[in-house]
């Protein structure tokens, strides 16, 4: 890869409990990022953020709070709407879209973008399956709804905007550690492929990317990459929303992500960086680092 690249913001934190990861593109911007993809030869080019309401906005009606099961979900549907126009746009014009969230249903919006115009496979790096809907979830909050929701499962099935046309059997989840029982058994009964951590304890980081890169190319034109920074274990990455002890290493990681650039990634989203809750912005500079390694930066 190399050439044009769009940086496209997402500053969304509607999805979670925890305010603060709309600060989030601007954090990952902070940390250097336009910098770090010029010196590795794209021509990086910012479209600035996506507008999104903020709860605090005069108007109570003007975003919803509880629609059903599902917090916000007006607004975020609005939000993934336009982002999955933008992805789209930014693909048709010949550019490497780059997304910077946010909370995790922003992926709703790239997803659905990345596969307008293409069959894509999908390698999802977290600690959650978000593989919620709203009958399921137990939080009501839609990022842990992304996956179950671009794979139209449940009442995602009926809506006009969340499936994406993308095939189970593409998708990969890797790391997984946090699953809810209604999430284990629907899983199940689906063709998405799950990688645990325990999976990676036994296997290797190695082994168990290249296999998920194996399911998400298998017949499709390209990857979406989907890096949620809680992914890592919290000792690496502590700003975030939702830690889960127990997650991969600083090494592990780059590792991955350096794996995932020898294949066709088509577009690639970090999210989930909170600053308010982060250490002088470490995980703001990790998001930076990892999607280098995605993109292709390589030691020598
Ligand atoms: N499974 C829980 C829920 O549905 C927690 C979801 C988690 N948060 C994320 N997603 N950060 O990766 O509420
Ligand atoms: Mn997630
Ligand atoms: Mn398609
Ligand atoms: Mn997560």
């Amino acid at each position: 890869m190399t050439g044009p690249l769009r940086i496209i913001g997402v500053p969304m934190d509607l999805g979670a409990d925890r305010r603060g990861v709309d600060m989030g593109p601007s954090a990952i911007r902070y940390a250097g990022l336009g910098d770090e993809l010029t010196a590795l030869d794209y021509d990086p080019s910012d479209v600035g953020d996506l507008p999104v309401t903020h709860p605090e906005v005069g108007d109570p009606d003007a975003v919803e709070p509880a629609t059903g099961h599902a917090k916000y979900v007006a607004e975020v549907r609005d939000v993934c709407t336009r982002l999955a126009d933008e992805v789209s746009e930014t693909l048709a014009d010949g550019a490497f879209p780059l997304v910077l969230g946010g909370d995790h249903s922003i992926a709703i919006g790239s997803v659905n973008g990345s596969a307008r115009d293409a069959d894509i496979g999908v390698v999802w790096f977290d600690a959650h399956a978000d593989f919620n809907t709203p009958a399921t979830t137990p939080s009501g909050n839609v990022h842990g709804m992304p996956v179950a929701a671009f794979l139209g499962e449940g009442e995602f099935a009926d809506s006009d905007w969340a499936p994406a046309g993308v095939d189970p059997s593409n998708v990969a989840l890797v790391g997984i550690r946090s699953v809810d029982a209604s999430e284990r058994a629907a899983l199940a009964d689906s063709d998405v492929t799950v990688f645990t951590m325990s999976d990676i304890d036994e296997r290797g980081i190695t082994d168990v990317t290249e296999d998920a890169l194996d399911v998400a190319s298998d017949g499709t034109d390209g990857i979406h990459v989907s890096l949620d920074l809680d992914w890592l274990d919290p000792n690496e990455a502590p700003g975030v929303g939702t830690p889960v002890r127990g997650g991969v290493t600083y090494r592990e990681a780059h590792a991955a992500l350096e794996r995932t650039a020898q294949r066709d990634v088509r577009s690639m989203e970090v999210v989930e960086v909170n600053p308010i809750l982060d250490r002088s912005n470490r995980t703001a500079e990790l998001a930076v680092e990892l999607a280098a390694s995605g993109l292709g930066k390589r030691i020598i």
